[in-house]
């Protein structure tokens, strides 16, 4: 008897050591964040949001087909097409387009953001369209290169609603990754899909973070934009 109180007292007990470690991990982190200045929290929180993409498998948002490549001094991105996107219109359907971005903002400054047309009234665009941005082999070869794709439903008359996103390394495209040899098209290269994603996480603690800084432009910006992508 004795020795099943003495397991039990044991087990509780390791589970409380968890908990507290679990919490002070959290308060560590919570502290580090606010030790880090804006523009390290939005490249940290890019970060995350390219682990949440490896390791998404959910396809509730659709999924975009694309394919990239990096060759001489231009990164080249093909958007494919889409499927299952989310409808966002009362009709049943979206108007769905691509907005693509290259991140971490500060390296690619150079590189405005590109966007494919308005596909009407279907949950399964087909794009086909191509993007050129200039860069060189050691822009992409940075530490959190990656681009960024926003699916979006265009509206004529109200603001365009936010469908999904989704990230590509760069570190490891053909061109830019070593063990590839030279490319110059896209003839024969794989197609990436990428499941399409909302931020589930509505107390994220690097956007609370930044809400805090109240007089800091660029973190209220930042947050505004990440809101339109919280899942309701
Ligand atoms: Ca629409």
């Amino acid at each position: 008897m004795l020795k099943y109180v003495y397991l039990f007292l044991h087990q509780y007990l390791c589970y409380e050591i968890c908990l507290l470690e679990a919490t002070y991990w959290r308060v560590e982190q919570r502290l580090q964040y606010h030790k880090t200045e804006t523009e390290g929290l939005i490249h940290l929180y890019y970060l995350q949001r390219l682990q949440d993409q490896l390791s998404t498998e959910s396809i509730e948002y659709g999924v975009l087909s694309v394919r990239a490549y990096f060759n001489h001094d231009s990164l080249c991105v093909e958007v494919l097409n889409a499927r299952d996107v989310i409808p966002l219109d009362p009709n049943g359907f979206s108007d769905p387009f691509v907005i693509i971005e290259l991140l971490p903002r500060k390296v690619f400054a150079h590189c405005a953001e590109q966007q494919t047309n308005v596909q009407k009234k279907t949950l399964h665009p087909m794009f086909d369209e191509c993007f050129e941005f200039s860069v060189t082999l050691e822009q992409c070869r940075v530490e959190g290169a990656m681009i960024l794709f926003t699916v979006m439903d265009h509206d004529v008359l109200t603001f365009n609603d936010f469908a999904g996103e989704a990230f590509l390394a760069l570190g490891n495209i053909p061109g830019v990754d070593e063990n590839n040899t030279s490319i110059d098209n896209f003839h024969g290269l794989k197609t990436v899909e990428l499941n399409l994603m909302h931020q589930k996480n509505k107390n994220h603690a690097i956007l609370q973070t930044l809400e805090s800084r109240t007089g800091d432009k660029m973190a209220q910006d930042f947050v505004k934009k990440q809101k339109q992508r919280i899942s309701a």
